[in-house]
């Protein structure tokens, strides 16, 4: 299958070794190279992505209003097929697409160091300040709904109404935590009638992993553009709180070895503001922490319907995987709103 896809772009995979790559939960990726070349390629998962070419088109638009305005930015457009398509399809099978890849690129799965997460944060808020004059209603909804709280909150009762036999179970003290936060849904609702808030091109997964850095913690370039879609900047800010603050990500079984750290928060207002500090509102910056405990509580949610609905949306390797993951960011946010004062003074 992988020869064929690589025969539409004229990589013969004799020629080359091809190695399972990345820790998405989503796509498969992997890396194909040689002593002379390396590509990534990628299935698009269309379950979840119901049309891949829209996301293609977006990635397109993208990449050419980026070439024409800032010809100097780094942005890893997908190669075309040598007969002119932005994915190669193949019935059965789904939808691959080719990247080149970055020379001396690396890509980091946990934050080491404060100047990582101050590149990440100014990496993604580069990316929305650059794009500030692209035409927003011209993207296409890749994933509808994507980060809507009201709706995922919907699909959590509604999961708990199914009465699926893992409720209340051992997931009583997370369901009661959830719905004991609920005033984390209610900001969020009265954010959407907010005209000081304003709809930018975001990109919705700016966990770590989705920059390539240099050998010297420089970032170098966004990548994993699927869910670039009109938003709100607590998506792109929160989800840096999720995967920077904390030493050890949502996997983590080990609860005590969560910690929000400072320095790290610090880096992420400093390096998100080094951008979009003239773009933002007052009122989004008085948001700011919110947006973290905004994501955290959503994926918190996410997690833990999806174990509830028997593991339909996320990989799993072990059972009750998505219900530590849940546990881990119900613990996370826990950690958060008790650091909130402490934030808050860091950046007053
Ligand atoms: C998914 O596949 P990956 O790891 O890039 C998910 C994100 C979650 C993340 C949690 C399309 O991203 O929203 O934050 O898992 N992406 C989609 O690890 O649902
Ligand atoms: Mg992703």
């Amino acid at each position: 299958m992988l020869e064929e896809v690589c025969k539409a772009y004229r990589i013969d995979l004799n020629k080359y070794r091809i190695l399972p790559t990345g820790n998405g939960l989503i796509n498969s990726t992997w890396l194909i190279e040689n002593p002379s070349q390396q590509f990534i390629l990628q299935k698009v998962n269309d379950k979840i992505f119901k049309k891949p070419y829209d996301i293609a088109q977006n990635i397109r638009m993208i990449a050419d209003y980026l070439s024409s305005h800032y010809p100097g930015y780094l942005f890893a457009a997908p190669i075309k097929t040598t007969d002119g398509n932005e994915m190669k399809y193949l019935s059965h099978e789904g939808y691959f697409r080719l990247f080149p890849f970055i020379h001396g690129s690396v890509t980091i799965d946990t934050v080491q160091n404060p100047q990582q997460a101050y590149e990440a944060a100014k990496k993604f808020g580069e990316f929305t300040r650059l794009l500030s004059g692209f035409e927003i209603d011209t993207l296409k909804i890749t994933l509808p709904d994507f980060h809507n709280l009201s709706l995922r909150y919907q699909h959590f009762t509604d999961a708990l109404q199914s009465g699926n036999k893992k409720t209340p179970g051992r997931s009583k003290p997370l369901i009661d935590f959830i719905i004991a936060n609920k005033n984390i849904l209610d900001t969020y609702e009265t954010i959407l009638k907010n005209p000081s808030f304003k709809l930018r091109v975001t990109h919705h997964d700016t966990k770590i992993s989705n920059i390539l850095f240099d050998r010297n913690d420089k970032g170098l370039c966004v990548i994993d553009l699927d869910t670039v879609m009109p938003g709100y900047f607590i998506s792109d800010v929160g989800d840096m709180f999720r995967t920077y603050l904390s030493p050890v990500n949502e996997e983590e079984k080990d609860f005590s070895q969560i910690e929000i750290r400072e320095e790290y928060f610090k880096a992420i207002w400093n390096g998100y503001l080094s951008e979009m500090n003239d773009e933002l509102s007052k009122e989004e910056k008085e948001h700011f922490i919110y947006a973290g405990k905004f994501l955290i509580y959503m994926q918190a949610i996410r997690f833990l319907t999806d174990y509830i609905n028997n593991d339909v949306y996320y990989a799993t390797k072990y059972e009750g995987q998505n219900f530590v993951r849940a546990a881990n960011q119900v613990a996370l946010l826990q950690k958060l709103t008790d650091k909130e004062p402490e934030l808050k003074r860091l950046i007053d």
